[in-house]
């Protein structure tokens, strides 16, 4: 059977030696802290999927955008492939605000709370910190617990 593919967005920001991470308070990925995104819709491009749902989830009002990673998840038994978008978000205007979805707070890199975070990002986020570009591919768990296959890459170019 052919593997449906989901394309999501996921934007981070780094201001200060410190990262913005949100809360998800209901959904997907709800308990654990997370950068900010979602589904494209359709109408929209990617980049405007990635700057509409951040401004949904934290306030924040991106400016300018950079995409510097692309990740494959798979969750064991499930023929669906989420190909999530990942984007530094280089300019934005506005003070991160709670909303229904997510509740936005600062960590300093040290502070980074990767036991409540999905289980892959202990391995990407690092290299993002850096100002890494990297494709990847994580397959999960079916509980989406942990990482059984991972494969990560740092590239010039995406
Ligand atoms: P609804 O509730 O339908 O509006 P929407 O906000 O469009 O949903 P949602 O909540 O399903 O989308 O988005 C999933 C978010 O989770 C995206 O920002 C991508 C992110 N995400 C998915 N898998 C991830 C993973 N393994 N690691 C990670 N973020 C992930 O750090």
């Amino acid at each position: 059977m052919e593997n449906k593919r989901k394309i999501l967005t996921l934007c981070c920001l780094k201001k200060g030696g410190q990262i913005l991470l949100g809360m998800k308070k209901r959904g997907f990925g709800a308990g654990r802290w997370n950068g900010f995104g979602g589904k494209v819709k359709t109408g929209e491009n990617i980049e405007q999927a990635a700057i509409r749902e951040t401004q949904e989830e934290c306030g924040i009002e991106i400016i300018e955008l950079e995409k510097t990673g692309i990740v494959n998840f798979k969750f064991e038994e499930s023929p669906e492939i989420l190909e999530v978008h990942l984007f530094n978000i280089k300019r934005f205007a506005g003070e991160p605000k709670e909303s229904e979805e997510m509740e936005p707070r600062w960590f300093s890199y040290a502070e980074i709370p990767f036991d409540s975070m999905w289980p892959d990002d202990q391995f990407w986020l690092p290299l993002f910190l850096e100002g890494k570009k990297f494709k990847g591919y994580f397959l999960f768990n079916k509980e989406g617990s942990k990482v059984l296959q991972k494969k990560l890459e740092i590239i010039n170019e995406i």
